[in-house]
């Protein structure tokens, strides 16, 4: 395989193609197995809004959002603990982020007009650890921003198999997902974009 090509804007590292499409089909298929124990939901923000995208999470972690606020929790709102995290998955995290494994690997699904705010990843209580992120599906417009509030951004579409690493300078900037463009590629049947992050929670 060539070697996949990296740039990096902001200090988020993303890695074009990291996963071929055989790569891709195969967590495409461990996330059916997440989602078949854990089941996709519409998380609600703490303002009582309904988010667009539809989230599920594995690892000893899931992240969920409710009226009471945003949290990492070892259970699922039914009280189910999560499925453990796919090894398809882990082994990404193995191969470009640190020694200690990921707590928490939460699912995002955007189906047709889902998008993501700008927002800070710091629920995690430890930000020595990156963030590291698949993008599998439909192409998302990723917006990258600073650590502070405001000022100036970069976007970039990110594809499937891309993996963005947040770490360092980037760990703690904003970035979000202004829009898919729905069905531009045919990983899932029915279109959609999936996006995977894994994440060390402390302690
Ligand atoms: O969908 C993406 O590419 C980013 C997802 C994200 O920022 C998050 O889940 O916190
Ligand atoms: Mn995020």
């Amino acid at each position: 395989m060539a070697e996949p090509a990296t740039l990096t804007i902001r200090g988020f590292h993303i890695h074009r193609g990291w996963l071929d499409r055989a790569a891709q089909a195969a967590v495409l298929d461990d996330l059916r197995g997440v989602i078949a124990a854990a089941p996709l939901v519409h998380p609600v923000t703490a303002g009582g809004r309904a988010m667009s995208v539809r989230m599920t999470a594995a690892g000893r972690l899931g992240w969920v959002s409710d009226t009471k606020g945003y949290r990492y929790q070892p259970n699922q709102p039914g009280g189910a603990p999560w499925p453990p995290i796919p090894e398809s998955i882990l082994s990404i995290w193995r191969a470009l982020g640190p020694g200690r494994a990921p707590d928490c690997c939460l699912i995002n699904f955007y189906g047709a007009g889902a998008r993501m705010g700008l927002h800070q990843d710091r629920d995690e209580g430890d930000f020595s650890f990156p963030v590291i992120s698949l993008s599998l599906g439909d192409e998302g417009l990723f917006r990258m921003g600073n650590v502070e509030r405001g000022g100036k951004t970069e976007s970039i579409w990110l594809s499937s198999g891309d993996v963005v690493v947040m770490g360092g300078a980037a760990r703690l900037a904003h970035h979000g997902v202004d829009r898919i463009r729905f069905g531009s590629s045919t990983l899932l049947p029915r279109g959609g974009r999936v996006n995977v992050t894994l994440r060390a929670v402390a302690p």
